[in-house]
């Protein structure tokens, strides 16, 4: 399995957040990844790959000219005009305002709409090198890889084509399903006449708000997620099962909510249902939005997931037998979290291994 990692995501390490009206240290650390490196080194995963930051143009098939440009000068903006860093919104554009973005303030509520994404110096360039990873690994399934891991951060699924939030600035899994969703497949001649189709499955806690607006209208994409019922976990405002798609899109949107407290074995048979569903679309690649915030022990989620569950949800998704791409999303319960990254690996390539 090929593993891409963003070499730059060290440079993206702010402070604190504000969760439920308190300001507490950040959970998105720099710390998640080298926890993640050293698990796959002892498992014996090959080393992984430092790829080149996503480029302006790779980012403009997914997110906004201006929402990139805004993300791009952000930091210079708001050091000019005398604040202090990080770049962090205090008022937001809500209906019967008006959507402005006159000063860096008023730009910072308009492109981010929770208190967990600050812009730092660097937070640009992790986020570029993070899209990088995915896209790489988007390429290493045309070029006929089964399966492979982009260790992305910061994480992606919550950013939407003009909107940060929730720790992500570019939505990784999305540039690779897009780029996929966009390639030619070569060999088999019915394929060959028709754009390949896609499926993104995200298995993060946290319902992946981004990703599904990114692909709400199109049918090229369908996108399937299993997380933490909106009706009382962030995001709030989206990830309820009556949000189906739109126009062409209709019906390539699949939401699974769930309750608090759930264990392996229900866990379990609700991914059995998104994978069905997915099977039921034939697509010719899967994206894997992979979060790890579902474990018992997380900080940040309320479902009572052991690491054995990875290891099942490794093995099923295999079982669809298509070419896989696992994209980093959350998982903040540090002690556990390269194991269970391994974990869900390992019961991937095991099972293709027989
Ligand atoms: C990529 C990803 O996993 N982003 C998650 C961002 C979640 N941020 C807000 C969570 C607020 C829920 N309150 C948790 C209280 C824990 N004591
Ligand atoms: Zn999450």
């Amino acid at each position: 399995m090929k593993i891409f990692l963003s070499s730059e995501h060290h440079l993206h390490h702010p402070p604190f957040e504000i969760l439920d009206g308190r300001s507490v240290a950040y959970f998105e650390t720099p710390q998640r990844i080298s926890i993640i490196l050293t698990a796959l080194a002892t498992a014996g995963f090959p080393q992984p790959i430092a790829v080149a930051p996503a480029t302006l143009a790779d980012l403009q098939t997914v997110h906004t000219a201006d929402y990139l440009e805004y993300l791009a000068h952000a930091f210079e903006r708001w050091q000019a005009a005398g604040l202090s860093a990080p770049v962090l919104p205090s008022a937001w554009p809500l209906p019967g305002l008006r959507m402005r973005s006159d000063c860096p303030q008023a730009a910072a509520g308009r492109y981010t709409f929770d208190l967990s994404a600050p812009i730092m110096e660097g937070t640009f360039a992790a986020a570029c090198s993070a899209a990088g990873a995915a896209l790489a690994g988007a390429e290493a399934l045309l070029q006929g890889e089964r399966f492979a891991y982009a260790l992305c951060r910061p994480p992606g699924h919550h950013a939407a084509a003009n909107m940060a939030g929730g720790y992500c600035f570019l939505n990784n899994a999305a540039l690779a399903a897009d780029r996929l969703a966009r390639s030619q497949t070569g060999g088999d001649a019915t394929w060959a006449l028709r754009a390949p189709t896609v499926a993104v499955l995200d298995i993060d806690y946290h319902h992946g708000n981004g990703t599904q607006s990114i692909f709400y209208a199109r049918n090229d994409v369908l996108t399937v997620s299993l997380h933490a019922d909106p009706s009382y976990e962030y995001p709030y405002y989206l990830g309820y099962a009556d949000e189906r798609g739109t126009g062409a899109g209709e019906g390539y949107n699949l939401n699974v909510p769930l309750p608090s407290g759930i264990d392996d074995r229900q866990y379990l048979v609700a991914l059995d249902q998104a994978l069905q569903a997915i099977a039921d679309y034939g697509p010719h690649y899967l994206v894997v939005s992979a979060g790890f915030d579902t474990f018992h022990a997380d900080p940040l989620g309320r479902f009572a997931l052991t690491t054995a569950a990875y290891r099942s949800i490794g093995v099923a998704i295999a079982q669809l037998g298509l070419p896989t791409l696992f994209v980093q999303e959350g998982g903040y319960a540090i002690e556990a979290l390269g194991t269970n990254v391994v974990t869900l690996l390992t019961g991937a390539i095991t099972y293709v291994a027989g």
